[in-house]
């Protein structure tokens, strides 16, 4: 890949507040758990960060909210919108990845979740032709 593909990767960042849950591993379906996240898209990788309310010791505090819950390699992953029998909330996300993990994100204000769908979009573009 050359320089100038990579920092054009690198510069597809944001940040902010999601709402997540996993639907699938490996093919199979998971019951879902809905939890907000401090979310942070960086070099083609999504990291959802522990819910401070659900994090180890159940106290809400600034050091929990920045704990990496797991992360989301991007590139060859597949993003669009989820289908109305998916779920019941609204503007929602569904996401999977390479690896066979299916993930919906949604948000209540819709240009907060077009802002993350099209920044999504342009990074699994861009890691395609790197
Ligand atoms: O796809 P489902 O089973 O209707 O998803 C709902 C459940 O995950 C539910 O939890 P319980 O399995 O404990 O009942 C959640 O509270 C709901 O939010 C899920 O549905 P939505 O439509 O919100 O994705």
């Amino acid at each position: 890949s050359s320089d100038s593909q990579h920092h054009n990767t690198q510069i597809l960042e944001k940040a902010g507040i999601l709402n997540k849950t996993k639907i699938a591993e490996n093919g199979k379906r998971v019951r879902k758990n809905w939890t907000q996240s401090w979310t942070v898209l960086h070099g083609g990788v999504l990291t959802f960060h522990k819910d401070p309310k659900s994090a180890a010791g159940g106290t809400s505090n600034k050091t929990n909210q920045i704990v990496p819950e797991f992360t989301l390699e991007l590139r060859g992953a597949v993003i669009g919108w989820a289908s109305k029998d998916k779920s019941s909330k609204k503007n929602v996300l569904e996401l999977k990845t390479r690896s066979g993990a299916e993930f919906l994100v949604q948000y209540d204000t819709e240009s907060i979740i077009n802002d993350w769908h099209k920044v999504i979009v342009d990074t699994i573009r861009q890691l395609d032709l790197d």
